[in-house]
């Protein structure tokens, strides 16, 4: 289990809403840490993202998949496909994070099922494999519904979930705030969540749409922030392109 960082920065991550090979070579090259493949709203399918699994682990990226839903199947495969961790959309409360996170950890920690596949090396294996594994895999469980994040606490304490992932912009709309606009409200959800991973010892991560919520995380200690993704970084490149030719 990693510790919070209060005094390093964050790590570097970006979304991949695409099956895009040449965009986590780019991030790579511009030394981002980490690639997290958007299962849940991006528009990859499982044969692409087994693909882009140990293609990005090979730039040197970690590889991270939130997965579609927070079931048993769409874990286990980013997971047998070499994932580093998994981000569990959607957790409702205490329970539905015990039993979602307990389908990234083998027995007896959790209920993952044995798959033979890449991380087995394609073959039958042992008992430490098995427990390497459940150190290997992290499993960050999103705070971003009210339910979760009265629950933070308890679920920050599961012994399946290694860290938590907050959702600024679904837990603003479930809060009735609406769109998220950083303001002080939205803030001290940060806090709150950020406070509950620290007392448990998890690392904890967020999107840091701006330099904002990026100072934020950084004061707080976050272990990971994605700044990024394959397709805004596409339309700015694309904007930017306009603005030459509109000055020439
Ligand atoms: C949210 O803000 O709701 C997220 O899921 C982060 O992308
Ligand atoms: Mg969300």
């Amino acid at each position: 289990m990693r510790k919070a960082r209060t005094s390093m920065k964050p790590r570097l991550a970006f979304w991949l809403e695409t099956a895009n090979q040449a965009a986590c070579e780019i991030a790579a090259l511009v030394r981002y840490d980490a690639v997290i493949l958007d299962m849940e709203h991006g528009a990859i399918d499982q044969l692409a993202a087994d693909r882009l699994i140990p293609f990005s682990t090979s730039l040197g990226l970690t590889v991270y998949s939130r997965v579609a839903r927070a079931e048993r199947v769409e874990i286990q495969h980013a997971l047998d496909s070499g994932a580093d961790g998994v981000i569990l959309p959607q957790i409702r409360d205490a329970t539905h994070a015990a039993v979602a996170s307990g389908y990234a950890k083998y027995p007896p920690l959790g209920t993952r099922g044995v798959g033979y596949s890449r991380t087995m090396k394609y073959d039958a294996t042992d008992d430490a494999f098995f427990a390497a594994e459940n150190r290997r895999v992290a499993c960050h469980v999103m705070i971003e519904t009210a339910t979760a994040l009265a629950d933070v606490a308890a679920i920050a304490d599961l012994e399946t979930v290694d860290g938590l992932f907050i959702g600024p912009s679904d837990l603003s709309m479930a809060r009735g705030r609406g769109a998220v606009k950083g303001t002080k409200a939205d803030q001290d959800d940060v806090r709150a969540i950020a406070a509950a991973a620290t007392r448990a010892n998890k690392i904890w991560a967020m999107p840091a749409s701006d330099g904002v919520m990026y100072a934020l995380a950084h004061e707080l200690g976050a272990d990971y922030v994605t700044v990024s993704d394959d397709l805004t970084a596409l339309r700015a490149g694309l904007e930017a392109g306009l603005t030459i030719a509109r000055k020439g």
